[in-house]
């Protein structure tokens, strides 16, 4: 049992140390804890919420401690005689921890190593303890096996008969040295395992809070204003649309980055630069001490297939690009805001764009009402309204230069295109792809887009009929998308169903698929269901 409780700690240390080293949110344990979270029904967790309050999170990171504990001792005695059992057990718990690391929408596949670094680590150890614990039992059934054949012995060989108590008692001796010292070491080997487990766990909190992420993260969550309260009817969430705003956590994501940049917010500097009058040196603090906006956008990735959902709404916080563009002065000649994240990736913003007066690029440093994220850029993104994200929306953003479009951009040099105004766009969500559902009326529903231009209206059509309008949901402003719905009659059997919007510039999306490079997608999109 001790074998088996030592061995889980270490695991749960040794995937918290291998998360400090990588990032907080992918210590295992978290990581189930969070997907715990996601697979709670909403009124269990309206429960929680109001019967815990704000310790509601702690409730269930010490219950899941208990039920770690007791899959530990169970572990344990499953495993008297082999350790296989145990092995399974541990094996099944870390594989859990595995899973839930990788299915986490805010993490990338590579944050399961700390809950493989865990699984590994924890099967090892009580592979091992397991071994030597078997060994010092082992010895103790020596014990009595020697002094039987002692015994023997004494009957056969009278002669001898001093020479085998002699023996005999070297044996036991013996046995019992071996039984003493086997049962030390294993003891020590615990022992030692659950210091490395404390070990490691400390040093993964010491290698998070050095960081210290959270608390700068929090300490800025307490400037954040609240997101004003979205205009009612902005969305048919109950049909099945996404929510106007899109919580953070499941806000989509694009990294070039295979593990996600932390910043320390006192080393955190940003360079203006260039083709400008007067460069700029800011830290975080002279950032937030300018005028700050607050806007809601919807971000697009340009690589969002027709149907797909890299897109995204949400409220950011942040500084004016065009302020700080008036402060540095900008040369004439200069094209585009060449930015450079942490991480090496670089962007291309056009000026004019960033430059014009109501478009609303931010330095943006707060997102739904709580400091940026630390895979949406924390501590400093820009954001463009209107223009896909590849161009207009650095994460980690360090530094500004106002060059030509003549300097490359990373997805430039990939074939992405130079400018990238975002293509007017609109999706199905209901029914999903091969859906069944009862003919006769039945409402479809979905999500179109067309920043900055803004949606003006959204059609539908079965099987190639007459396209039919559609109801919008309230607008919120033009950087934004604009659920739709529409009551059609399905007759029994399979159906095409498809949605195209027109924007308020009077485009109207056109049939022909387009694929995503290397300026964006279009194309109608079109799902087949079945009425039944
Ligand atoms: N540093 C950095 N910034 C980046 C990217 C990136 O890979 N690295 N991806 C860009 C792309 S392609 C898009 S669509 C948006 C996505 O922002 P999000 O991940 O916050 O949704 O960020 C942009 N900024
Ligand atoms: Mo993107």
């Amino acid at each position: 049992m001790f074998a088996s409780i030592s061995s889980v700690a270490l695991a749960l240390g040794i995937g918290h140390l291998a998360s400090g080293l990588t990032r907080p949110n992918a210590s295992p344990y978290l990581a189930v804890g969070n997907t715990a979270i996601d697979l709670t029904p909403e009124p269990v967790k309206q429960f929680a919420i109001r019967q815990f309050g704000e310790s509601n999170k702690l409730v269930l990171l010490g219950g899941m401690g208990l039920v770690i504990l007791l899959l530990a001792v169970i572990a344990g005695l499953l495993s008297r005689r082999t350790a296989t059992p145990g092995l399974a057990v541990i094996g099944a718990f870390g594989v859990a921890g595995v899973v839930a690391a990788s299915l986490r929408r805010d993490l990338t596949v590579l944050d399961a190593l700390p809950a493989v670094a865990a699984l590994v680590s924890g099967l090892g150890a009580f592979g091992w303890l397991h071994r030597l614990a078997s060994r010092s039992t082992t010895a103790h059934r020596t014990d009595d096996g020697t002094a039987t054949e002692g015994a023997d012995r004494d009957d056969a060989r009278e002669d001898a008969r001093e020479d085998a108590r002699e023996d005999a008692r070297d044996d036991v001796a013996t046995a019992a040295t071996t039984s003493a010292t086997s049962r030390r070491t294993f003891v020590l080997a615990a022992a030692g395992v659950t210091a490395v487990a404390g070990g490691a766990a400390v040093g993964g909190r010491f290698l998070t809070s050095r960081s210290g992420v959270d608390a700068a993260r929090t300490e800025i969550g307490r400037r954040i204003p609240p997101n004003p309260p979205v205009p009612r009817g902005a969305d048919f969430a109950s049909l099945g649309t996404p929510s106007f705003i899109t919580p953070n956590r499941a806000f989509y994501r694009v990294d070039t980055a295979l593990s996600v940049p932390t910043i320390r917010l006192d080393d955190w500097r940003l360079r203006i630069h260039g083709m400008v009058d007067k460069e700029l040196i800011l830290g975080f603090d002279d950032l937030i001490t300018r005028r700050v906006e607050q806007r809601t956008v919807t971000l697009t990735c340009v690589s969002n297939q027709v149907g797909g959902d890299y897109v995204s709404t949400a409220t950011f916080t942040g500084v004016p690009i065009r302020d700080l563009l008036d402060e540095v002065g900008v040369r004439s000649g200069a094209e585009q805001v060449f930015s450079t994240s942490v991480d090496g990736y670089t962007a291309g913003t056009p000026l004019d764009v960033l430059r014009e007066a109501d478009r609303g690029a931010l330095l943006a440093y707060g997102m739904n009402g709580e400091a940026l994220p630390v895979e949406h850029g924390f501590p400093v993104r820009m954001v463009t309204p209107g223009l896909y994200g590849y161009l207009s929306a650095t994460k980690w953003l360090v530094d500004m230069e106002l060059t030509t479009f003549d300097k490359q951009t990373y997805w430039e040099e990939r074939g992405w295109a130079e400018r990238a105004p975002i293509k007017t766009q609109s999706r199905i969500d209901r029914p999903q792809p091969f859906q069944k559902f009862p003919a006769g009326a039945f409402t479809i529903a979905g999500v179109a887009w067309a920043q900055p231009t803004a949606i003006d209206t959204v059609e539908v059509r079965v099987d190639g009929g007459p396209w039919q309008q559609a109801d919008l949901a309230t607008e919120v402003n033009e950087q934004t998308w604009r659920m739709w719905r529409a009551e059609l009659e399905f007759t029994p059997g399979g159906h095409d169903i498809e949605c195209r919007a027109t924007d308020k510039s009077g485009y109207t999306q056109q049939a022909r698929r387009v694929p995503p490079v290397p300026d964006g997608a279009t194309g109608w999109h079109s799902i087949f269901c079945t009425a039944t």
